[in-house]
């Protein structure tokens, strides 16, 4: 389990900013654009309460304050509570928030009172970075590469595949590699014979997983993986357009997913 770090969060705003501007030049839609495009809808009023949680690892500094720079930078009203857990959650409700959002250290959540519908960061943090990688505007084919089959990679690898795209997957654990193969129908990528992907989705706790040989010239990396899949050196030396933002496009995706 891979914890955020408060240094992970500093300056969200210049990084949501500047991962706007990324998503907008290699897809042609803004964050925005790409969530009403992938759930249908749009928000309207919704007040988000963010209710900081101590169980486990504790408070993470800048958490909640990075979860309600992010909400108000997708135009959402939001506030974070001066209580912490179950009594943070009673004030959120007594104050008229309509989706809560709060996480422990396996669980981060977004719950719409109204509508009952609730999101998980994992899965809709994996499907939003597929998307974006999918709409890659100068991909030179269908395949797409994907680097981690785990809780955030393999729903992206899903949402690739009802997409239509051909994709290949690589993670060394062979029992999650075996899951994509058999239940998706993944390709298994063999990173001995190599080959060149214009798309790569990566979803990682580790750097360095992107090998060399599958960088094709201006290839878009759109990974939420932590540390970054790929080295300034490489990122620089085959012009890649990289989508990488520690935690606000995960959590529009989860808000537009409960609307
Ligand atoms: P996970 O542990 O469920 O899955 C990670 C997978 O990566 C595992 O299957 C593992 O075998 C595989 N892996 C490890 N080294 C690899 C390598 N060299 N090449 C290919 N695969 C490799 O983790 P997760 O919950 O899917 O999270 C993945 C990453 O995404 C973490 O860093 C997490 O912090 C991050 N994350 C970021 C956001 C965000 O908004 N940016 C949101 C959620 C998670
Ligand atoms: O309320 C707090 O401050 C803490 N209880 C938050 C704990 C969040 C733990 N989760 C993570 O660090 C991430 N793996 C999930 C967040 C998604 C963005 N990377
Ligand atoms: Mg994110």
């Amino acid at each position: 389990m891979a914890l955020l770090t408060p240094n992970d969060l500093i300056n969200i705003n210049k990084q949501l900013q500047e991962a706007d501007s990324t998503v907008q030049r290699v897809t042609g839609l803004d964050i925005k654009g790409i969530c009403k495009a992938l759930y249908g809808t749009f928000p309207g009023s919704e007040k988000v309460g963010i209710v900081p949680v101590t169980s486990g690892n504790g408070i993470i500094g800048n958490f909640s304050a990075s979860l309600n720079a992010i909400t108000q930078y997708f135009g959402f009203e939001s506030f974070v509570t001066d209580m912490l857990d179950v009594s943070g959650y009673y004030e959120a409700v007594r104050n008229g928030a309509e989706i809560i959002l709060m996480a422990d250290d396996y669980t981060f959540l977004a719950h719409n009172l109204k509508n009952g519908k609730m999101a998980n960061n994992q899965p809709c943090t994996g499907i939003i970075y597929a998307e974006i990688a999918s709409r890659y505007l100068k991909a030179d084919s269908k395949n797409v590469l994907v680097v981690g089959l785990g809780k955030v990679g393999f729903p992206g690898a899903a949402h690739l595949v009802q997409k239509g795209f051909r994709v290949y997957g690589y993670d060394p654990d062979e029992n999650f590699l075996q899951r994509a193969v058999s239940s998706l129908g993944v390709i298994p990528f063999n990173p001995e014979k190599p080959k060149k992907f214009s798309i790569i989705f990566e979803a990682t706790p580790c750097a360095n997983t992107i090998p060399e040989p599958v960088l094709s010239e201006n290839c878009v990396l759109s990974t939420p993986g932590i540390p970054c899949a790929i080295s300034e050196e490489l990122r620089t030396k085959y012009d890649v357009q990289l989508v990488a933002e520690p935690l606000g496009i995960g959590t529009v995706s989860m808000l537009y997913s409960v609307l």
